[in-house]
């Protein structure tokens, strides 16, 4: 499905899009339960029709007529099929992986009639706030960005929101940020996201100044995959570092966390092949003392559950763009998000949804 985002399309350092993709797997059993999964993309089709025939060509084959609900089992099988190893153990293969796992959870979640918080072991906490990201696209005009802010704590309750930095001059964000903080007043969360788009030169220097703004944490500072200048980062500003969205196995985690790289960890099942590998970062993370963040970038219908079961997470991110969509939409009040209480994982799409969004 391919979804509008909100207003006429977003922008961060990186990105500028107009609609969410979702793309995914529907996985049907015998006994007639049909769970579903998906990803996440910039709606690019022949993007997203690399994805689909991954799932349906290389890993679907793998998994008719096995038993679906040993679960951990068939996902083991799909990660480690070693004529895949070489073709990807990170982009495509895990997008694909990620939404056959999440069906396969659905699945699973379904046939026990329970909502996947409590297929987990159940709910570790009662309140879960949200932070809204949707307010603080670097699209966005700096009037308008304070004032959209400012609503989003003041009059809709958000405990947090997140802005988009990363611009070619830094200047204009620490203008953006202290206006912000400004519109907001001291209290609440407000974290930065540069999207990996600088450099370590650029982060030194705006970290200095923006340190005056309790800034909660920066998100994927610089180029995702490396770990040595996060850490020279981290060991030069006293804000916290946060990033995760971008990694795709539990090594690359462990990497960047014995490097002492990261403070917030921000794992997202999309991106990770799906629930049982978010499971096993979730527990390094846990081991490590550090606190949980999962991504939302947008599949919060399943970060939802994670976020109420798992321990080391206190909070998550909020984008509504693609929450419509489903028979269970997540749910934000006041700052705070509801606990599902259907059956599965959050993935059943709406038929309205499926007449009006499939594209082929
Ligand atoms: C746009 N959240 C993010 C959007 C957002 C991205 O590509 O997906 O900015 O997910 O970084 O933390
Ligand atoms: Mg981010």
């Amino acid at each position: 499905m391919h979804i509008p985002v909100t207003g006429d399309g977003i922008a961060d350092s990186t990105h500028t899009i107009t609609h969410w993709g979702i793309v995914g797997a529907r996985i049907e059993t015998e006994s007639g339960i049909t769970g579903w999964g998906f990803t996440g993309t910039h709606a690019f089709l022949p993007g997203d029709r690399l994805i689909a025939s991954c799932i349906r060509d290389c890993y679907a084959p793998l998994l008719i007529g096995e038993e679906a609900d040993r679960t951990e089992e068939l996902v083991k099988k799909i990660l480690y099929y070693p004529a895949m190893q070489w073709i990807g153990r990170a982009g495509i293969t895990q997008l694909a992986i990620a939404a056959i796992d999440t069906a396969l959870w659905d699945i699973k979640a379904k046939k026990y009639n329970m909502p996947l918080w409590e297929l987990l072991g159940g709910a570790t906490k009662d309140v879960l706030p949200a932070y809204n990201t949707d307010i603080g696209w670097l699209s966005i005009p700096l009037d308008k960005l304070a004032d959209g802010a400012k609503r989003a704590v003041e009059s809709e309750g958000f405990p947090g929101v997140k802005i988009k930095v990363g611009s070619s001059d830094s200047t204009i964000d620490l203008k953006r940020l202290q206006a912000v903080r400004k519109a907001i007043g001291p209290e609440p969360m407000l974290a930065i996201d540069a999207n990996g788009r600088w450099d370590l030169q650029t982060c030194l220097q705006f970290c200095k100044e923006a340190e005056a703004f309790d800034i909660y944490w920066f998100e994927e500072p610089m180029w995702y995959d490396d770990v040595k200048i996060h850490a020279e980062l981290a060991r030069q500003t006293r804000i916290p570092i946060a990033l995760g969205e971008q990694l795709y196995t539990p090594d690359a985690f462990k990497n960047f966390i014995n490097a002492g790289a990261v403070h917030y960890v921000q794992p997202d099942i999309t991106r990770l092949a799906g629930i049982t590998q978010f499971l096993e970062v979730a527990e390094i993370i846990h081991e490590n003392h550090l606190p949980l963040a999962p991504h939302v970038g947008d599949m919060g219908q399943v970060h939802v559950h994670l976020a109420f079961s798992h321990k080391a997470c206190s909070m998550l991110e909020y984008i509504p763009w693609i929450k419509d969509a489903f028979i269970e939409p997540i749910c934000v009040e006041s700052g705070y998000y509801k606990k599902p209480v259907l059956p599965g994982v959050g993935t059943t799409p709406t038929k309205k949804a499926l007449e009006k969004y499939v594209v082929g």
